[in-house]
């Protein structure tokens, strides 16, 4: 299952030049269309401006692809019946030749693969709230810590039990930082209401933890990067406890379970906050699609 890597990246990646890795799922199923086609340009023209490469990665038509060109990014936005896989359904997209969307955990394994080590995207998987009665974790964490690549994000979606997701950061030995504070980002808000043991506050500096990872050595696991979005660009604290806590009902109501879960969620706040979420949402991605490549351009300086 070799990933087909785009010429462009392919020789980004065998010339030592920056590259950036991005998901596929929250331009399919995470942002509302045709919004999400203008967003994934933007997000790669957002790479470009920081003199990296963009590699967004998806499955077409069976072929999991690493940097897509213009065509194939249409169809991630505006096709139906685009999938959304995790790493476990690689292998069955890839033998039904199916097309589908990468989540982190999806995107983290290609990326890997192709040689490209920073990816950037909103918020992790993560745990569940009513996980004692679900069992719902994202297989973002599972593969994380079995993945050598730094991921640029705002935390883990607020949508989730935060501390339990920490907590199974830790117990799975991912390696997380906040970015230029101590609090642990909470996707949409700024401070997700938990602190982060460890501060990095410069690309130069984040690269140095990566390079003590490989000197280390050790199971290829993670870096997360966790950078808050901007005050001023997050959602309203006390609109985002009340519109989520009714689309925690309406998730349940609904019987909605398993990969809708998250998709619902992030749609329902978009829709319950008068676009207030989707702002938020986009500030963040922006943000650490920024911060990515710059960390991208200090460790191939390093390399
Ligand atoms: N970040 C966003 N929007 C998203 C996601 C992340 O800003 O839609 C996606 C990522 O692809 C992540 C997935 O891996 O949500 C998690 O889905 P689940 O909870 O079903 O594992
Ligand atoms: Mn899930």
């Amino acid at each position: 299952m070799t990933p087909v890597v785009s010429e462009e990246v392919r020789e980004a990646v065998e010339a030592g030049r920056p590259v950036v890795a991005l998901e596929s799922t929250i331009i399919a199923h995470g942002l509302p269309r045709p919004r999400n086609l203008r967003v994934a340009e933007e997000l790669e023209a957002v790479v470009r401006q920081q003199g990296a490469v963009p590699a967004t990665i998806a499955v077409l038509d069976g072929r999991p692809c690493v940097g897509l060109d213009k065509a194939q990014l249409v169809r991630i936005a505006t096709e139906d019946g685009i999938r959304k896989l995790g790493h476990r359904d690689l292998p069955l997209a890839v033998a039904a030749g199916a097309s589908g969307a990468t989540t982190v955990s999806a995107t983290a394994l290609l990326a890997a693969r192709a040689g490209v080590r920073v990816f950037a995207t909103g918020g992790l998987g993560g745990v569940h709230r009513e996980w004692t009665v679900t069992l719902d974790e994202s297989a973002d964490l599972g593969l994380l810590a079995r993945t050598r690549i730094t991921v640029v994000c705002a935390g883990v979606k607020s949508i989730l039990d935060v501390p339990a997701t920490l907590q199974r950061l830790e117990t799975l030995g991912v390696t997380v930082a906040g970015y230029g504070t101590d609090r642990f980002p909470g996707f949409y808000l700024a401070d997700s209401g938990h602190p982060v043991d460890w501060r990095l506050d410069t690309p130069g500096q984040v690269a140095d933890v990566m390079r003590a990872q490989d000197a280390l050595g050790g199971p290829a696991s993670a870096l997360i990067v966790a950078q808050p979005v901007p005050e001023e660009d997050q959602l309203d604290p006390a609109l985002h406890a009340r519109v989520l806590a009714d689309a925690l009902r309406a998730c349940e109501t609904r019987g909605v379970t398993g990969q809708g879960v998250t998709p619902f969620l992030l749609d329902y706040l978009v829709r319950h906050t008068d676009g207030a979420s989707l702002a938020a949402n986009l500030a963040a991605v922006r943000g650490n699609v920024r911060l990515a490549a710059e960390i991208a351009g200090v460790w191939a300086e390093a390399e």
